[in-house]
């Protein structure tokens, strides 16, 4: 379509004035960015088109991910960079007058997604499809994404996100491929030729429209596909319902993404969710493999099925009901196709975040799916009985229908062949501790895939100033193989790349305190200590922690004019669930305490306090770049893998973390010189969990620097907020500090004196931040899906 510069403006202009009806004089960004999105759409359409041709003729087994998020971001940057053509469009642009920067920029960021496990997903998507596996994502076609954060007076504020409001250059709307999903109504049993059979009739249909975006691979040969589904009324509308109702409840399942959160309000909505995209997708799965295959038989030899946590879990008794009922296939048949097609992993061990369904809002809204459920049930807990007579109290906790709720991660692992956690602590977790019981019976089920972050985005296109030094020094080899990264570590010992490392994070500070001085009116230290905590807002991440400490070298700054520290700027990034009052208290803490630090005169030179608002994937990519420090501060066992750590890692930031999910990998490929470890051990946290013995008190009374930070939370220190933290107060002596804060203050405390102390021998911190660079290519997430590709799911490259 265009191989230079010139013929790309020529392309560009041409096609801007066909699409807008207007010269490009006229034209605004909105109209430079649709221009250039519908070009690199029709760029890839032979490859997209081609991809799917090359796996139909090769019989290519492939791998659908199911995922009810996909936290993608902004796509045109890292679309023009897989194609290789972000250097020709860019200059061509500058020859008219345009900055690529701007019309990147104008893109909506695609929210579709709560945090790590929404991001996880986005970048498996990229490097399936950078590898040239065969692999799509199907998930829902969200309205609203997460929610945009607002900070006023310190509090946070919620608006709808609206991602969709000037259309979307990479999808194409299939009607022609819809769906119909089945809710409500009831099921009837008849005998067919001796065979007892069901239907599943007076349903209310609902149609799933599917949206295919073109998933681009890093060389462009394959694109994969993100199919996203959207709810709209089916042709035929009930009869029992008024019409505009019907419309509503129906067009309101692919409306909002759920925030993750603790409250029970809507659940119904997030139950049809659930089985909407799951119906969904098992419809447009089976549809392609019978066209091909005109049968189920084989299912599982050519399809891997792929579970992003228990929210698409339902996909196991919905293949079942369609291999039964729609098949008519016998049971044990059914049973052997699903449980070799299907895979889960795990995401957390927090019993608040484990679903269980209420069979009195299941059964009435899947009534077939609740029959099969059931069946599952029962067969399972035959078996357990056969295997442990008499043991049931062992069988009531692992049965998958119990005391009114269905176990979604029970489910899950019954009627999958792979269970995995996403870090090495975590899956041990799994084993040995939160699913023990199930670990006995289906040891071989058991595995663990360390997670990982697309490095294209992460480094590549994020940091273009690294990834130019890296190249300079080693070839760009690492682009396609990151493991390669590994070559920077004799050039963490060279003098003048460390030289040419510190002038790339310097450039990266400037302009992230650029970003925050747009954004809140303050003036940083660019050559102050970057401090950055940027993940969701929850109690286990203990954000509260980082906050005490805060407090506390403030009040040494103020209380002894003797003492001073190296320059520091705390930055803070998170949002709160909406229904999770204690986490936005913390928010509040935050912004009170940096009006507090940052408008007294006596220590703002020393130190700042700073919240960026609505954190998200496009801050994020200006944010790691920025780092010196990364804190990963979670409750030892808490974590289960966390993501940010290793973009930070890969961005030349080092850890000041605990030992817990991926951090524990990140030492042990940095070494203990190169990460700030402090902190409870995950054996330690279970122990005091199990035993008993932590008493809050005794750290609140036993050390004077808890006590003043801790008493400042409710005297009147914080004069603006009243009586605003004592739930956090209260959480900490009053419930005894569940997550340990005070218990690991002094050590976090000393941890950054350590952190302090490196940071002033400039050549050493900038030595450890190369070899941190250096060790980060394992933290690819083309090595996570290169172990997903051949351990889990059996599929190869296409090409
Ligand atoms: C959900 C909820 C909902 C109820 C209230 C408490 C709560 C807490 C956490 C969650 C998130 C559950 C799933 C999840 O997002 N896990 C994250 O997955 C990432 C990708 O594997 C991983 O890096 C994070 O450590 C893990 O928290």
């Amino acid at each position: 379509m265009f191989s230079n510069k010139e013929e790309f403006k020529a392309v560009f202009l041409k096609k801007l004035e066909m699409m807008h009806g207007k010269r490009f004089e006229e034209s605004t960004i909105r109209d430079q960015y649709q221009t250039l999105g519908n070009m690199v759409r029709e760029y890839i359409s032979k490859n997209w088109i081609q991809t799917n041709e090359r796996s139909r003729a090769n019989n290519h087994k492939k791998v659908y991910y199911l995922s009810i998020e996909f936290l993608l971001g902004r796509l045109l940057g890292s679309n023009l960079l897989n194609l290789g053509i972000r250097e020709v469009v860019e200059e061509g642009l500058h020859d008219l007058g345009i900055h690529l920067q701007d019309i990147e920029e104008s893109e909506a960021d695609a929210g579709l997604g709560n945090g790590g496990l929404g991001r996880l997903a986005a970048c498996f998507l990229d490097s399936l499809a950078s590898l040239n596996l065969p692999g799509h994502g199907y998930g829902i076609r969200y309205k609203h994404g997460l929610f945009d954060q607002k900070i006023v007076d310190g509090f946070q504020v919620e608006l709808p996100e609206q991602w969709l409001r000037h259309g979307n250059v990479w999808e194409v709307r299939k009607e022609d491929l819809a769906v119909e999903v089945n809710f409500w109504g009831k099921v009837d049993a008849s005998y067919d030729g001796g065979r007892l059979t069901f239907r599943h009739v007076d349903s209310e249909k609902v149609m799933a429209v599917p949206y295919d975006m073109p998933v681009i691979g890093y060389g462009a040969k394959t694109v994969n596909t993100l199919r996203l589904w959207s709810a709209e009324p089916a042709k035929t509308f009930p009869t029992n319902k008024n019409v505009m109702q019907y419309k509503r409840e129906t067009e309101a399942i692919s409306e909002f993404l759920y925030p993750d959160d603790t409250h029970d309000e809507g659940k119904i909505l997030r139950l049809k969710q659930q089985y909407f995209l799951v119906a969904a997708s098992i419809g447009s799965i089976v549809r392609t493999h019978r066209r091909q295959h005109g049968h189920l038989y084989q299912l599982h030899e050519h399809v891997a099925i792929h579970v992003n946590d228990t929210h698409p879990v339902l996909a196991i008794p919905e293949l079942m009901r369609v291999l039964l009922d729609e098949e008519g296939m016998s049971w044990d048949d059914a049973w052997h196709i699903t449980t070799n097609t299907i895979s889960y992993t795990n995401h957390t061990t927090l019993s608040e975040a484990l679903e269980k369904w209420p069979i009195h809002i299941f059964q009435p809204l899947l009534p077939r799916i609740y029959m099969i459920v059931e069946e599952i049930n029962e067969r399972f807990c035959r078996e357990l009985w056969n295997r442990y007579p008499g043991q049931w109290k062992r069988i009531e906790e692992m049965a998958i229908i119990a005391h009114g709720l269905v176990k979604m991660a029970h489910l899950a692992i019954v009627g999958s062949y792979s269970v995995n956690g996403v870090a090495k602590l975590h899956s041990e977790i799994l084993k040995y501790r939160e699913m023990k019981l199930f670990y006995e019976v289906f040891p071989q089920k058991f595995n663990n895939k360390t997670n990982g972050i697309t490095h294209r985005r992460w480094l590549l296109k994020a940091n273009q100033e690294l990834s130019l030094l890296i190249t300079q020094a080693i070839g760009d080899r690492w682009i396609k193989n990151p493991e390669t990264l590994l070559d920077l570590k004799p050039y963490a010992f060279d003098a003048s790349f460390r030289q040419e490392l510190g002038n790339v994070k310097q450039k990266r500070k400037v302009l992230l305190a650029k970003r925050i001085y747009q954004q809140t009116g303050i003036v940083v230290d660019e050559s102050s200590i970057f401090d950055v905590q940027v993940k969701r807002l929850h109690a286990y991440k203990r954000q509260l922690l980082n906050v005490l400490h805060i407090m506390y070298l403030y009040n040494r700054l103020k209380e002894d004019t003797s003492f001073s520290i190296y320059p520091r700027t705390f930055i803070f990034g998170a949002k709160a669930s909406p229904g999770y009052y204690y986490a936005k208290r913390i928010i509040k803490l935050i912004n009170s305490l940096a009006d507090k630090i940052n408008g007294d005169p006596q220590t703002n030179e020393q130190l700042k306090v700073i919240f960026l608002e609505n954190y998200r994937v496009s801050l994020a990519e200006e944010i790691f770049p920025a780092a010196d420090v990364s804190e990963q501060i979670s409750t030892a066992s808490k974590e289960a893998s966390g993501t940010g750590n290793m973009k930070f890692m890969m961005n030349g930031a080092i850890t000041l973390g605990t030992l817990d999910g991926a951090n524990i990998e990140i030492l042990e490929a940095v070494g203990k010189e190169n990460i700030f470890i402090f902190g409870l051990t995950a054996q330690e946290v279970l122990d005091y969990y199990q035993n008993g013995g932590y008493r809050a008190h005794e750290y609140y009374h036993h050390d004077r620097r808890i006590k003043q930070v801790v008493d400042q939370l409710v005297n009147g220190f914080f004069r603006d907020a009243h009586d605003h933290f004592e739930p956090i107060y209260d959480s900490l002596l009053m419930q005894n500090d569940e997550y340990f804060v005070l218990r690991d203050f002094a050590a976090y405390a000393e941890a950054q004196e350590r952190v302090e102390a490196a940071y002033r021998n400039r050549d050493r911190w900038l030595q450890m931040s190369a070899i941190n660079i250096a060790h980060s290519g394992y933290f690819s997430s083309d090595r996570t899906i290169q172990e997903y590709a051949s351990d889990i799911w059996k599929i190869k490259p296409m090409l």
